[in-house]
This record gives C-alpha cells, structure tokens and sequence, in this order.
C-alpha cells in the first residue's frame, strides 16, 4: 500500500510535483501573449446536472488577482458573472464595475472581452430570440447594457454564445422569424455601440458570435462557425462589418469537424476576431477540457494555421478546471499548465513553419513537375506521383517536431 498523504501535506505535494514537471514559463513570457482568462473558468464550482459542486465560490476581484499573478494579462467575463441578474441596469451595476476597474488597474489586467449571459436564467427558456416581444425587449436591452460594460472596462471585444437559440422539437418555431429576431438583437447592440462610439470620441467594438452544434437544446439554429459566417452575410445585420465570429476549438469539434479548416474558413472571410481555446473529444457533449490535454497534434496544426496567417487575436482559455481539482489546484496547475501548454505549441508550430525539411517538400509540392496547360491526365499524374509521398513524410515530420524527435529523441533501450 502506498503511503496515504495527510491532508496538511496535500497542497505541498502539489507544489512539489508541480516544480517537478518543469516546463514553465514566467509571468513575465506569459504576459506577451494576448491569453486571456475568463471570470466564469476560474469560478467555476464543478457543478454540472449530475454533479454538485467541487469547490467553493470565488470572488471577482480575486480571480484577477490569481490570473495577475500567474502572468494572465487579459480577463473576459459575462455580465452576470459580476453582476446579478437582478443588480444589472441598477446603480447597483456601476458600483460594481467601479471595484472590478480598480482590481483591474491594481493588478495590472485589463478586460479583452464582455458577453452577455443569455442562456442561464428562466427568462432564456424560450431562448432570447422567443416569440415574446417583451422577452426580445428585454433581450435588446442586456445586450445593449453588455455594450455599455465593454465601453465602461474598456474591453475591445464583445462576445454572443445564444445558447437555447434552438429547440427540442421541430416545427414549433419558424427558423427564418427566429434569424430575423435574432438579428434584430444584434443590430440593437451594434446600433448601440455606435451611439456610446459617437458620445465618447471611441470606437466601436468588434462582435463576436459564438457557436456550438448541440447542447443545451437538441438542435440549435446556428450550430457552426459556418452557420455564423453565413449569418453575418444573410443581410439581415444593418452593420455586418462589425461582426465576426469567436469560434471555440471544442464547439467545432463537437459537430466532427476539423476546426483547423473551420478556423481557416473564418480566417478567409476576415472574420476571425476572437478565438475560446480548450479541448475534448468529438461527438460528445461539451466536456471544456484544457488545451492541448487530448489532442496536441490536432492543436499543433491549429497554431500553425494561425502563426501562417498572422491571426493576432485573444486566445480566450474558456475551459472548465476539473471537479477533482480544488480550489488552490485552479490556480496552481489548471491555469499555468494550460497557459505554458498553449505557449510551448505556439513555439512548437513556429519550429514548425521554420522547419528545412517541411519548407522544402512545401515548396516543391507548390512547384509540381507537369507540363503546364497539358490536357493529359495520366502524363499529370506520372509527373507528380513520387512528389506526392511527400505529404505523408510532412505528416510524420510535424508528429516528428511535436514529441521532439527531430532533435534526435529516441528510445534507446527499446533500440538495445
Ligand atoms: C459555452 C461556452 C460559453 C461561451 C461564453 C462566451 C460559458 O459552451 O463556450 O462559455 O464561450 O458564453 O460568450
Ligand atoms: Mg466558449
Ligand atoms: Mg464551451
């Protein structure tokens, strides 16, 4: 039997474990990356339908505190992460935002993004975009109360995750009434920021919509970062050009995809503004796992695409510390550790792009070796069939760079 840990020696061992592991990068590194961390991550208490809570709540003004101290720079959070329900719109509202601004200015963090939470409460049940004229008036108005927010943190992105925009039965609402209505909504926000924009000399915000294929309705209406770039040009946003998208790594997963290309599918519109990285696993509810803990390679792929394309938007850790984490432990491994596994496959990807052998066979794949213009299929194909072999070998060099090999890391003693 191995020796049980007293419960006054738990936090040490943690501690010591986690030095162990190596692999960290200071708060100071840590700080150069737009890496943003989210009110409702950090607070998360475990709960789930068939779970009660693992930890205990957390204040605002600690969160930041924590995330300062960490070398997390950015912080994003839901109006009613720090306000309730009842307090939003109130006076009660700004006297909060007047003590997250000094936590804020005190530790050195400054607010990246506001969403409005429009999923939780009972008033959602219907979703915000309901049949009932006063439920989408109140709708108008916490999404234009979420624009204010933004103004007020000085927050440069606003994020929509509708949530029960959706349904459990078909045929019960009109989809095409339910688009209109939703998009009504947004353009009161954009209307919105424009008016603040106007009265304050600032500018505008970027909006982000976020999606997710299922969960918590059966079927949403807008489940893909596609069917959010499809939105965005349906002409039924008065300022399309204010919108874009924040897609999360999971939510694409989730449907199947590959969110590598729904990424690059955004990035070609323009669209990729804002970015929610995690990770899970696909065709499964939406599990909010830390980056990079199941699938590295997926990830390392991901961040070449960005680096390639110069993507210089947040990367937003919207994960769920797990329920065998405790309260310390949030702190003390699940934010670092994501932190410093998404900054080493950032690196990882820059060796990646930089790499002689991946550069190489890049460029003699783009070059070909066909006669140009020829009509003859088969010449074609014999002319490029060896060139071919070598998407396998890229394949295998990026697996290669990942687990480091390509610095001559092998397994000796299996090799003896
Ligand atoms: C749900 C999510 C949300 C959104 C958030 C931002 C709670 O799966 O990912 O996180 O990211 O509402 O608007
Ligand atoms: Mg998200
Ligand atoms: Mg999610």
């Amino acid at each position: 039997m191995p020796k049980s840990t007293d419960p006054q020696e738990q936090r040490a061992l943690v501690d010591r474990l986690t030095a162990a592991c190596g692999g960290s990068y200071s708060p100071k590194v840590r700080r150069r990356f737009f890496i943003s961390g989210p009110q409702w991550a950090a607070s998360y208490q475990g709960q789930a339908l068939f779970h009660a809570p693992t930890r205990g709540p957390i204040q605002p003004a600690e969160v930041i505190e924590r995330l300062a101290e960490i070398g997390i720079g950015w912080w994003t959070t839901h109006d009613t992460d720090i306000i309730s329900t009842g307090q939003l719109m109130t006076s009660k509202q700004d006297q909060i935002l007047a003590g997250i601004e000094q936590a804020l200015k005190k530790n050195g963090v400054k607010c990246s993004m506001v969403t409005g939470e429009t999923f939780f409460h009972p008033v959602w049940a219907a979703s915000p975009a309901a049949e009932q004229p006063e439920v989408r008036a109140y709708a108008r108005q916490r999404l234009e109360n979420v624009v204010e927010i933004a103004h007020k943190l000085g927050a440069q992105f606003i994020v929509y995750w509708p949530g029960t925009l959706g349904y459990q039965f078909q045929g019960v609402v009109d989809e095409g009434l339910m688009l209109r209505r939703y998009a009504e909504e947004i353009n009161a926000a954009c209307g919105k920021d424009h008016e603040i924009a106007r009265a304050t000399g600032g500018s505008t915000k970027r909006h982000c919509l976020e999606a997710k294929p299922f969960e918590p309705q059966a079927e949403l209406i807008l489940p893909s970062t596609d069917a959010m770039l499809a939105f965005i040009n349906s002409g039924l946003l008065t300022h399309p050009e204010m919108v874009g998208v924040n897609p999360e790594y999971l939510h694409e997963l989730m449907w199947g995809s590959a969110p590598r290309a729904a990424l690059a599918r955004a990035l070609v519109a323009g669209k990729l503004w804002h970015f929610d990285i995690n990770d899970g696993y696909r065709l499964k509810h939406d599990v909010d796992i830390g980056i990079g803990l199941i699938n590295p390679l997926d990830w390392l792929n991901v961040l070449v695409l960005l680096r390639s394309h110069g993507y210089d938007g947040p990367f937003n850790l919207d994960f769920k510390p797990p329920r065998t984490t405790s309260n310390y432990g949030v702190f003390k491994v699940s934010f670092p550790s994501a932190v410093d596994r998404f900054i080493t496959l950032w690196e990882i990807a820059g060796e990646a792009i930089a790499d002689p052998i991946i550069q190489e066979a890049t460029k003699a794949l783009e070059a070909g070796a066909g006669p140009l213009e020829s009509k003859d299929a088969d010449a074609i194909f014999e002319a490029n069939k060896e060139l071919w072999t070598l998407h396998e070998l890229i394949a295998h060099r990026l697996v290669q760079i990942l687990l480091g090999l390509h610095r001559g890391r092998t397994f000796v003693n299996l090799n003896a």
